[in-house]
């Protein structure tokens, strides 16, 4: 059984939102189409608290991008975004949102980040979306979305630890890009085992 991940493709993602990614909005089609291939839909949303840590705003003297320790390890801290309930955290208004069977929602505590759909950033903590794959049958997985170098890298690697096959279409991707974290990303997925196409 095969399903599609649908990594964050919500509106403070694409062009003219809070964190927007380049180019962010021209996968949406491309994704769409996809659907009709797998035999499950899975979206995440990003989806934090108005004060959530992860925001350089809740850090005196921290400019957006910098990168702080957290208890759980490193952390870029990144403007305001995708606040539970705003327009900003809503799915762009052309995804086939109808289509999903499951909405993944993370980072949704204070305290932790969440970039994989799988666990939060203490690698640790699941989101609760492996029982739901395997309880499934589901062990096939194609992941698209973004950001390529954070959110859907640290959720095709996640997969692949767990012994699930994951594909990465990149051109149904977008990325950040800080300093070489998409080479980074590609290079990790690439020795998790995550197959690039
Ligand atoms: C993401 C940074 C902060 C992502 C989410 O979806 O890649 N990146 N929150
Ligand atoms: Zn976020």
């Amino acid at each position: 059984m095969s399903a599609l991940i649908v990594i964050d493709v919500q509106n403070d993602f694409c062009p003219g939102g809070a964190l927007a990614v380049s180019e962010g909005d021209q996968i949406v089609r491309g994704i769409n189409a996809l659907m009709a291939d797998v035999e499950a839909v899975v979206l995440t949303q990003d989806w934090h608290p108005a004060d959530h840590s992860s925001f350089a705003s809740q850090h005196d003297g921290h400019d957006p991008y910098s990168l702080i320790e957290m208890p759980y390890g490193p952390q870029v801290l990144w403007p305001d975004h995708c606040v539970i309930g705003s327009e900003g955290a809503a799915f762009h208004a052309g995804l086939n949102a109808n289509r999903a069977e499951v909405v993944i929602r993370k980072g949704f505590r204070r305290a932790i980040d969440s970039y994989s759909a799988f666990f939060e950033n203490d690698h640790t903590t699941p989101t609760g979306l492996e029982g739901y794959l395997r309880t499934r049958g589901i062990t096939q997985l194609t992941m698209v979305g973004l950001a390529t170098d954070f959110c859907v890298a640290y959720s095709a690697i996640d997969a692949a630890k767990l012994g699930f096959d994951v594909t990465v279409k990149l051109e149904l991707c977008r990325a950040i890009d800080l300093n070489g974290s998409l080479d980074a990303a590609k290079q990790d997925m690439i020795q998790a085992g995550v197959t690039l196409a």
